[in-house]
C-alpha cells in the first residue's frame, strides 16, 4: 500500500484531485486547515496548519510521497503570502525530509514566470523564473527550494506550474493557459510515479490549441494531457473578434493581468 499526503486538499485542486488520485492499494491522507468532509472514500483527513513543522512532519510519517497545494492562489501583501507560501514550502519539504518521504510534488504557477512573453516556438518549462507579483515570487521561490532540497538531498522534486486549473476555461486566456480537471489528475499521477525523476519544472496545462507552453517537459515523465479548451472556444469568442495574441497584454505574457495587478493587492 502506498500513501500520499495531500496538502490544502479542502481547495478547489485538492477537492478535484481526491477522486482521480484514488486507486487501489493506495490511500489518501488529506490535509487542511478546515475540516474535511468523510465521503465514506476511505481517505484519511487531517486537520493541521500546513505550515505548522510539528504537524507536518507528523502527517508525512508512513506516507511514500507529498502533494504540497497548500498555499494562497493569489495576490496578498508580502507579509502575509511570504508567511504562508514562502514558509509553508519550506515547511512541506523540511517536513518530507524528517519523515523520509523522497518525493514530493509542488503546485508552482505560471506567475513564476508571468513576465515571460510569448515567442515563435513553446515556451520551455525551465524557463528562468520571472515572477509578476509577490504571489509569483512565493512560487518562484518554491521551485528554488525545491532545487535546494533535491541537490541536497536527493529527494525527487517536481514542481507543476500550473495554468488555469478550473473545471472550464472561461476566458480568451484561458483558451491558452487551461489545465483540465482531469489532465490535472493525470500530470500528478505522472508526477507522483515517474521513476527517479529528479528535480524536474514542468507546465500544468492541457493539449490546448492555443497553447504556447511546453509540453515536452510533462510528456518526458509520461504526462499525456487528453483535453482541449478549444473545445470551449466558440462559446468564449462569440461575442468578440480574433484575439490579438501578440499585442495584447493580458495575452502576449504568461501571467496575463497579475502583471498589471497591483502588488499586494487581493487577486485570484
Ligand atoms: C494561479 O496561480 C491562481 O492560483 C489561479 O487562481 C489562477 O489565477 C491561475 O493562476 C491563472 O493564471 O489563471
Amino acid at each position: 500500500m502506498t500513501r500520499i499526503l495531500i496538502t490544502g486538499a479542502a481547495g478547489s485542486i485538492g477537492r478535484m484531485l481526491r477522486t482521480r488520485l484514488a486507486q487501489p492499494g493506495r490511500a489518501l491522507r488529506l490535509l487542511d486547515v478546515v475540516p474535511q468532509e468523510d465521503t465514506g472514500d476511505g481517505a484519511e483527513l487531517l486537520t493541521a496548519d500546513a505550515t505548522d513543522l510539528e504537524a507536518m512532519t507528523a502527517a508525512c510519517h508512513g506516507a511514500d510521497a507529498v502533494v504540497h497545494l497548500a498555499g494562497i492562489p493569489g495576490e496578498r501583501p508580502w507579509q502575509q503570502i511570504s508567511a504562508v507560501n514562502l514558509d509553508g514550502t519550506y515547511i512541506a519539504l523540511e517536513a518530507a525530509r524528517r519523515a523520509g518521504v523522497s518525493r514530493v510534488v509542488l503546485a508552482s504557477s505560471n506567475h513564476a514566470a508571468g513576465f515571460s512573453e510569448r515567442g515563435d516556438g513553446d515556451l520551455p518549462a525551465d524557463a528562468a523564473g520571472a515572477p509578476d507579483t509577490f504571489y509569483g515570487v512565493t512560487k518562484a521561490a518554491m521551485e528554488a527550494m525545491g532545487k535546494l532540497y533535491h541537490a541536497r538531498f536527493g529527494m525527487d522534486v517536481i514542481a507543476l506550474r500550473i495554468g488555469s486549473c478550473f473545471p472550464e476555461p472561461f476566458n480568451v486566456r484561458s483558451l491558452a493557459t487551461w489545465l483540465s480537471p482531469d489532465d490535472c489528475g493525470r500530470l500528478v499521477e505522472a508526477a507522483l510515479t515517474a521513476p527517479s525523476p529528479g528535480y524536474r519544472v514542468v507546465w500544468g496545462v492541457s493539449a490546448n490549441t492555443r497553447r504556447w507552453w511546453s509540453l515536452a517537459e510533462g510528456e518526458a515523465i509520461g504526462y499525456h494531457p487528453a483535453d482541449d479548451a478549444e473545445a470551449h472556444a466558440a462559446r468564449i469568442l462569440a461575442a468578440q473578434p480574433e484575439p490579438d495574441w501578440a499585442g495584447d497584454p493580458d495575452l502576449y505574457r504568461a501571467g496575463g493581468q497579475f502583471c498589471r495587478t497591483e502588488l499586494g493587492g487581493s487577486s485570484g
